[in-house]
């Protein structure tokens, strides 16, 4: 008879049975392990990082480009910690991943061995946390928490393995990775679902993250939206499932939202809710009108009627309620392709009639955008951070497809940008990847620059540069809390980038700035295009502080 495997060994093929072939990792005596398995193998990919913090990122990064699942290991504690800010964010987005964490011996507990923390700490971070207490439980728990990960709606998992265990050889009966499928009763919900859209003169589809996430959700929600003409507004989430330049579409939710996109949403009198949980961030704190009545569709029975009170719910995949909505409804009767283009149209003069497509020196954050759009391919991959930048980016920077257009749900959090384009890339070597980043927030992962050249990537980075955290010392509530900026003098972030071995371009104007694109877009490695902002740029919150004209039909 053969020998049992080592654990590690166990546990490498069931991630490569679930079609792992990335992992991403900061190595300590507890990883070893896994990493000499991941060293003999060569099934996966191992991406070393710089800091904890960006290795979920990575992660995120790589399955909202791809849809494939990467692993994640990084030492307990600190480690484990350090990642939690992603692993969080994952959980927020649904995105799946698996967090291998070689945990401390169980039977050391309490006693002060290096990086314990108690391991239900991550219970409230991630979709499913498996803490291993003894060898023989860890074969059906691996097998276990990674059909977590891959079953609807997706999470990330952790995998607290103790260390100890990992190098000896595997205990216990094996198990083989079962993602579940729940079929929920929906017959009902269907019929008073297509009856409300049915008698509706004005439908609005509302595409969240579950759009994005559903295996068929892009085309099937683009052929609803044809058979309605229902004009279409996106959460930060759903941004790109239904292309931008598509007539129907009215905007991104949030307080970026043209005042047209409001008053549409307003009039609506039936609003169709694709896959969201009608977070406070797209929604502007649950300021957004949503129809006069609503049919609510979600994997997840705890988002229905928090946000918004649903007249019908469909716990369902959002791309196969929308086939299953398409077969039963006629086409809908409200110009889907006059409101979105008038609302579009509308804020594009608005942002001219305030100078902000205006090619200055410093650029206006619009300008740059537009710049950058123009300059790239449809196909082109583009990751956005957090901060004021990513605010204008989804409105004033058009995506075309769900694999193209990466930034953070209500989770929120800096950081993200960089590591999310070191995942893109590793994802999609044959497509333009392009980071557009605030100065703040590329501080919070510029080591991640490292991890990018080591890996021989092919990237640009785009900082917007504003000297500033430019979204916080601008936000309303200042005037509150005594007017003050959160400034600083930049570091030369070309400086930076040539010192971590990458190319640095200084730009102040929109035509510099399109050199450097068209310049990095036709040469491989990683740049750094330090592009100066204008600081005194409003908030894309406050540039749709106007009135809209539209004629809404009712
Ligand atoms: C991890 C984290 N820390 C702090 C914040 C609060 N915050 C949100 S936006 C922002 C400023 C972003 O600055 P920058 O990246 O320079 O973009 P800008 O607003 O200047 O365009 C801050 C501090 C956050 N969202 N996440
Ligand atoms: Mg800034």
């Amino acid at each position: 008879m053969d020998d049992p495997p080592r654990a590690s060994e166990y546990v490498y093929e069931m991630l490569v049975d679930a079609g792992v072939e990335l992992v991403v990792g900061l190595p300590g005596t507890q990883t070893l392990p896994i990493d000499r398995t991941v060293a003999d193998r060569d099934e996966m990919r191992y991406v070393m990082a710089r800091h904890e913090t960006a290795v979920p990122h990575v992660a995120w990064g790589y399955y909202e480009t791809s849809g494939d699942v990467a692993a994640t290991l990084t030492v307990p504690g600190p480690g484990d910690t350090n990642a939690v800010h992603g692993l969080k964010n994952a959980a927020e987005d649904c995105v799946p991943l698996v967090h291998v964490s070689p945990d401390h011996d169980p039977a050391e507990r309490g006693r002060g061995p290096i990086h314990e923390l108690d391991p239900d700490t991550f219970d409230a971070v991630v979709k499913e946390n498996v803490a291993v207490e003894r060898p023989e439980d860890l074969a059906a728990a691996v097998a276990r928490g990674v059909a977590s990960a891959l079953t609807q709606p997706y999470g990330p998992v952790r995998l607290g393995l103790p260390s100890a265990y990992l190098d000896a050889p595997l205990e216990g009966p094996t198990a083989s990775v079962e993602p579940e499928r729940v079929d929920y009763d929906n017959e009902a919900a269907f019929d008073a679902a297509s009856d409300l859209l049915d008698a509706a003169d004005r439908p609005l589809v509302y595409v969240g993250g579950g759009a994005r996430r559903s295996p068929t959700g892009q085309t099937e929600v683009r052929k609803l939206v044809d058979r309605l003409d229902a004009p279409v507004v996106a959460t930060m989430k759903g941004k790109g499932v239904v292309p931008e330049d598509d007539p129907r579409f009215v905007g991104v939710a949030g307080s970026h939202l043209p005042p047209g996109g409001r008053r549409v949403l307003e009039a609506a009198d039936v609003v169709l809710a694709l896959g969201t949980d009608f977070d406070g961030v797209t929604t502007d704190g649950w300021s957004l009108p949503m129809g006069e009545r609503r049919v609510h569709v979600t994997l997840d029975s705890d988002d229905v009627n928090r946000g918004y009170e649903a007249d019908v719910a469909l716990l369902a995949d959002a791309g196969e309620a929308a086939a299953e909505l398409r077969a039963r409804v006629d086409g809908g009767g409200w110009d889907g392709a006059r409101l979105g283009t008038a609302v579009r149209e509308e804020y594009r003069e608005a942002l001219e009639r305030q100078g902000l497509l205006d090619e200055t020196s410093p650029m206006h954050a619009p300008a740059l955008l537009r710049a950058v759009r123009e300059e790239l391919p449809r196909e082109a991959v583009v990751t956005v951070d957090v901060g004021g930048f990513r605010m204008w980016s989804m409105q004033a920077f058009p995506a075309y497809d769900r694999r193209t257009f990466v930034s953070a749900g209500s989770w929120a959090g800096m950081g993200v940008g960089l590591p999310a384009a070191v995942g893109a890339a590793l994802a999609n070597p044959d497509r333009p990847v392009v980071s557009l980043t605030g100065d703040g927030g590329f501080m919070m992962c510029v080591h991640e620059l490292h991890t990018a050249v080591e890996e021989d990537l092919d990237l640009t980075v785009v900082v917007a540069n504003n000297s500033d955290y430019g979204v916080i010392s601008k936000s309303p509530k200042m005037a509150e809390y005594g007017e003050r900026r959160f400034t600083w003098s930049s570091p030369s972030f070309a400086d930076v980038a040539a010192g971590f071995g990458c190319r640095g371009t200084r730009v102040e104007s929109s035509d510099e700035l399109r050199d450097a694109v068209d310049a990095s877009l036709a040469r491989s490695g990683v740049d750094v295009v330090d592009a100066v902002v204008d600081p005194e740029d409003p908030t894309a919150a406050a540039a749709v502080d106007y009135e809209s004209d539209l004629d809404v039909g009712r």
